[in-house]
């Protein structure tokens, strides 16, 4: 069923303006068959979401078959809950969205499961009371690009024979209650239990974005410079704290200096691992469109479709990077 009410409107008035014959379709796909999907996305908080973003646009696009509604929550819940109402006042084949925290949704998805339109989750994942309030999750395993990070970390220290030193952690979280944030956090507890000589000596939210991981930053170089790794949570932070650490003249680098550990392997993020800045950069995958459109075209023809996908991630370190893997990067 697809019900594309935009497409028609527009049909509508390209035949009364005379550039639409009323018997040929302005474009190949014939508008009625446009499928129309909902998309609320957190916001724009960094270069890994306007990648997302602008993958999710050119997945759905006319000539693939789709009319999109894109809404951007401008990192608030509510926003999302609210443009999620309006795209079952749409009345819209699909709903899409990326939550911008894990909990909180069960009651607009019941919405959405009694308006008989699936919903598909993206990115981060949620917690729903029941199995039937989203029909599928494709998104990254961040307690998994944790443990990737400090495992690195981990055998970074032993070849620099740093086993039994005392090792000043400074921890940049992302957007708390996210399952990015969770994910990541959980694997550093476990490797600071694992490792006795691990210190946490601050945890401060740098909510994924650059300007507030430099905030924090600069408060804390007030306080102490004596910092052996810094744990960022994605790029964005990763480069804020750099940028502090910089301005009180620490130097970072995995070799003699400070390491700091990220994520997303966003190109820029990659440039400063080349550069030496970033130790290491576990990738979190946004190009989740095409996997979207997979399960859709998948329940358009009646087909049973996989509950949970993680999506295949690799690492970046300042040892190996070069600039053709960089040049080769797609975001
Ligand atoms: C992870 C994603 C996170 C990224 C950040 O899937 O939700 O949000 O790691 C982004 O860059 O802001």
């Amino acid at each position: 069923m697809k019900k594309s009410v935009c497409a028609a409107a527009v049909c509508a008035m390209l035949m009364l303006s005379g550039c639409l014959s009323a018997e040929k379709p302005a474009s190949d796909v014939s508008e009625e068959n446009l499928i129309l999907v909902g998309f609320s996305q957190v916001g724009a908080e960094s270069e890994w979401r306007v990648a997302n973003t602008e993958n999710m646009k050119a997945t759905f696009s006319e000539k693939n078959g789709y009319e999109l509604i894109f809404n951007d929550a401008q990192q608030k819940q509510e926003n999302q809950i609210k443009a999620i109402r309006t795209f079952i006042q749409q009345d819209v084949d699909y709903i899409v969205f990326s939550p911008k925290v894990e909990t909180g949704w069960n009651s607009i998805l019941k919405e959405a499961k009694d308006a008989g339109i699936p919903v598909i989750v993206t990115d981060r994942y949620i917690e729903a009371e029941d199995e039937g309030l989203y029909t599928a999750y494709i998104g990254s395993n961040f307690r998994q690009e944790g443990e990737k990070a400090v495992a690195w970390l981990e055998s970074l220290l032993q070849k620099q024979g740093r086993t039994n030193d005392t090792i000043n952690i400074v921890h940049i979280q992302g957007t708390m209650e996210s399952s990015a944030q969770i994910g990541r956090t959980a694997a550093l507890d476990e490797g600071v239990v694992r490792n006795a000589n691990w210190h946490i000596i601050e945890r401060q939210c740098g909510d994924f974005t650059r300007a507030k991981a430099l905030e924090v930053m600069e408060a804390i170089l007030e306080k102490t410079k004596d910092i052996d790794v810094v744990y960022c949570e994605n790029d964005g932070e990763a480069l804020g704290a750099i940028d502090a650490m910089e301005k009180a003249g620490l130097k970072c680098n995995a070799e003699d200096g400070v390491i700091v550990i990220s994520f997303d392997a966003t190109r820029l993020g990659l440039e400063y691992c080349l550069a030496g800045k970033i130790a290491l950069s576990v990738e979190c995958n946004p190009l989740q469109g095409p996997y979207v459109h997979d399960i859709i075209q998948k329940l358009e023809r009646g087909e049973k479709v996989e509950r949970e996908k993680y999506i295949d991630e690799t690492q970046f370190d300042c040892f190996t990077i070069t600039q053709k893997m960089i040049d080769s990067r797609p975001y």
